[in-house]
């Protein structure tokens, strides 16, 4: 065990029994003509979460510590696409549709795939998932129950809507959650400080958040 500075106070780590959990980083959220920019957000305000992921996933495959991936989308056929979802928002062009990466939000598509600068190595589990939620209609649960996982530190996008859904659905299982806010980002600045802020208030009633740096330094350590 090795504390970790965070707040709203110490994380108490435990590598052996920690993964780290990057939602969402798909090019459909991230790169132009996906489906975040379809919603008509600037997918610049979530890039800036590139380059602290990446040197975060490079110290934790160094130090040995177990990586999973997660991709929202839906079958080819849409038969896990609620008809809600695909109402929602009146988009010209929405789920299933062609867009200029594939069919959006679809598995085998190339916008569903995550970005390259983050691409899994072969034997990081990726998780495919119809909803918000890491946890909902997906085997994440027994995945990390089979590692012996119990803390998840926990990237991606975006900030307010699949990472806090994730988390609050790994919180209500039992599962210690430090979200490192420089890796997780929105498409709107002050809900980015809002969920940060909802995670740790009321002594941490969901998790801790810490800045990637206090995390990479342990990290770093343990592998030397
Ligand atoms: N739109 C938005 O902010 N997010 C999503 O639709 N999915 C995820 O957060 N991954």
């Amino acid at each position: 065990m090795v504390s970790i500075a965070a707040e709203p106070y110490g994380f108490e780590f435990d590598p052996a029994r920690a993964a780290l959990l990057i939602i969402d980083m798909q090019r459909d959220f991230l790169e132009p003509g996906g489906f975040g920019a379809i919603l008509g957000n600037d997918v610049a305000l979530l890039r800036r979460t590139i380059g602290p992921t990446r040197t975060l996933l490079q110290a934790a495959r160094e130090s040995g510590l177990a990586v999973i991936h997660t991709r929202e989308g839906h079958r080819p056929d849409l038969s896990d696409l609620p008809p809600a979802k695909k109402a929602r928002g009146k988009l010209a062009v929405g789920i299933g549709d062609a867009g200029p990466m594939g069919r959006i939000l679809v598995r085998g598509e190339a916008g569903h795939d995550i970005i390259p600068e983050l691409y899994p190595l072969p034997g990081e589990p990726v998780i495919d998932k119809p909803g918000k939620g890491a946890f909902h209609a997906t085997d994440l649960d027994a995945v990390l129950k089979n590692l012996g996982v119990t803390q998840l530190l926990v990237c991606g996008v975006t900030t307010e809507v699949c990472v806090n859904t994730t988390v609050r659905e790994a919180n209500d299982r039992g599962y210690e959650c430090l979200v490192i806010a420089d890796c997780v980002g929105s498409y709107f600045p002050e809900f980015q400080e809002m969920g940060l802020r909802m995670i740790k208030a009321q002594g941490g009633i969901f998790g801790w958040v810490a800045p990637s740096a206090s995390v990479i330094g342990v990290l770093t350590a343990k592998a030397a």
